[in-house]
């Protein structure tokens, strides 16, 4: 394993060189919004739209692997597009959020059930404790790009969140992304 530098493009979350990446449409990501009627006039209207992709960097061997999560701006019934949100299977493990462009908002939520909000502007790095749950999510309009480090042994654990949602949703009210208690959790 040799050290290499990687170039990240803060605009586009392009990772050169990257060693894998996917992409969400909304149709894959139909269970975490609240109004799942306007979400298939939306795939059927427009496409299906990109949400999200993830670019990583990753070699085998080592403890830690970090890439690009590239958001696009976009809302559902007022609801700004989302990450699904998970927590670590790894419970001992963090990660780092970095945000290079664009704006949005982190929600995180503790196993007891605390919430907190971490702005994504550029510059912010955002620390995420280990055994909370964390979920990006653009509320601005144009993509927002966030580098992303982590344990390669942290895992995701997508169950709890996709079942209940989290405790807050964030919604566009009079023109202002807006901070709201979820009526379906
Ligand atoms: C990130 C996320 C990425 C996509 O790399 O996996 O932003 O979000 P979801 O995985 O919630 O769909 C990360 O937090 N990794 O641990
Ligand atoms: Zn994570």
């Amino acid at each position: 394993m040799l050290p290499e530098g990687v170039l990240i493009n803060g605009l586009t979350g392009e990772v050169s060189p990257g060693t894998g990446k996917y992409t969400k449409r909304l149709s894959e990501l139909r269970e975490i919004f609240q109004d799942q009627t306007e979400l298939d006039r939306l795939v059927e209207v427009e496409g299906d739209p990109v949400v999200y992709e993830v670019i990583e960097y990753r070699k085998e061997g080592s403890d830690l692997f970090f890439g690009t999560t590239t958001m696009e701006p976009g809302k559902v019934s007022g609801e700004f597009f989302m990450t699904r949100g998970h927590f670590h299977q790894r419970r001992d493990m963090g990660e780092v959020y970095y945000t290079q462009s664009g704006h949005g908002v982190l929600l995180l939520e503790s196993r007891k059930g605390e919430t907190k909000v971490v702005r994504m502007d550029p510059g912010v790095c955002a620390f995420i404790p280990p055994d909370w749950a964390h979920r990006s999510i653009n509320v601005g309009s144009e993509k927002l790009v966030f580098v992303w480090v982590c344990n390669v042994d942290a895992g995701h654990d997508y169950g709890d969140i996709l079942k209940h949602g989290m405790r807050k949703i964030v919604v566009d009210r009079d023109g202002k992304d807006t901070i709201m208690n979820n009526p379906h959790y």
